[in-house]
């Protein structure tokens, strides 16, 4: 089997699960491939946990149902979009190593080693600047006729929003989004209206309190923050980096359960040819109880410690020995008052 018999399939009860705190990304992916399958098959979506807020607008204008409590068994076949690593699955982890029954996967993560689908049923392309990115070129070659105007609105809220606004886009993001573009009479701003959220207060000041409490690190001409908060970790990495970091490490705890989310500037992970979800997420459990992967400039790491420092001391730790692979004498200086 292939990936592109997944559009051959009729008559079958189908699962789509995307990751736990899904994005817009994840539940316009497993939206887009409902719409594909659903005229020959019965398709459900399944999230694990948690939806964010602005996944949870586009379900509102999109009319995106989703189950959160899906029963494995009573389907045929699983899509997993959005994610290949068991760690992004939370409470369906266990349900979907124990499916025994044929899995498609599509993903832009870097690929993990415990792979969920077979290496010839899944689609990982690391380049990809979102999964509907990815979906779309699959669809535009293998079943052009199926792209209508509510899987291009999809496709485009999955780009913006894992673009963050088009900063980590490539050409490839742009021709999409044009193709794209062309199927609706919607403005740009409508769309953007599709999942828009308002920042709540606590987010504002969650991200307030963790510029104050930074640790800032100078690395030859990098500038590395640390950061601990009680919520809000992946909004105050990328703060951090608006701020002026280069990397940014902010974590969370919670009785004993941490989550730390890093960022980076494109520029640096191309100066140090860095991987963040390669070169420090993935690594992290060898030290620690958890799991962590990601992206090339967006990672995270969620798992179980007493001490949320001395993860973070962990992944500066694996930041600066990768950076040494390029400048062996650099040296690290903290700054403070
Ligand atoms: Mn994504």
């Amino acid at each position: 089997m292939a990936i592109d018999a997944l559009l051959k399939l009729s008559d079958k009860k189908i699962l789509v699960v995307s990751h736990r705190s899904a994005d817009v990304d994840a539940l316009a992916s497993a939206s887009i491939v409902r719409l594909l399958l659903m005229d020959k098959n019965r398709v459900e979506i399944g999230i694990p946990e948690h939806v964010n807020r602005s996944a949870r607008r586009l379900a509102e204008t999109m009319e995106i149902s989703y189950n959160m409590q899906p029963v494995f068994s009573e389907f045929d076949v699983l899509v997993i979009v959005d994610l290949n690593s068991y760690g992004m699955l939370g409470s369906f982890a266990e349900s979907v190593r124990r499916f025994n029954k044929p899995i498609f996967l599509f993903d832009h993560h870097s690929a993990s080693e415990d792979a969920i689908a077979e290496r010839e049923n899944s689609l990982i392309v690391e380049d990809a600047a979102s999964t509907t990115e990815l979906l779309w070129c699959f669809i535009r070659q293998n079943a052009p006729e199926k792209i209508d105007e509510q899987i291009a609105l999809l496709t485009i809220c999955g780009l913006i929003s894992d673009t963050a606004h088009f900063s980590f886009a490539s050409k490839d993001t742009f021709r999409v989004m044009s193709e794209a573009m062309e199927r609706t009479e919607k403005t740009f701003s409508e769309i953007m209206e599709l999942f828009s959220v308002k920042r709540e207060l606590s987010e504002r000041i969650a991200m307030l309190k963790a510029a104050q409490r930074t640790r800032i690190f100078r690395a030859g001409k990098t500038i590395i923050a640390l950061s601990e908060i009680g919520a809000f970790e992946s909004q105050s990495a990328s703060a951090l980096l608006h701020l002026g970091a280069d990397v940014a490490f902010v974590g969370t705890m919670e009785e004993k359960s941490v989550r730390i989310s890093g960022r980076a500037r494109f520029s640096f992970i191309e100066e140090y040819n860095m991987d963040l979800a390669k070169d420090v997420f993935q690594k992290l459990p060898r030290f620690f109880q958890g799991e962590g992967g990601g992206h090339v400039t967006a990672a995270a790491f969620t798992g179980r410690a007493n001490s949320l420092e001395k993860i973070l001391d962990k992944c500066m730790e694996l930041l600066i020995a990768k950076m040494k692979e390029k400048e062996p004498e650099l040296s690290v200086k903290e700054y403070r008052e």
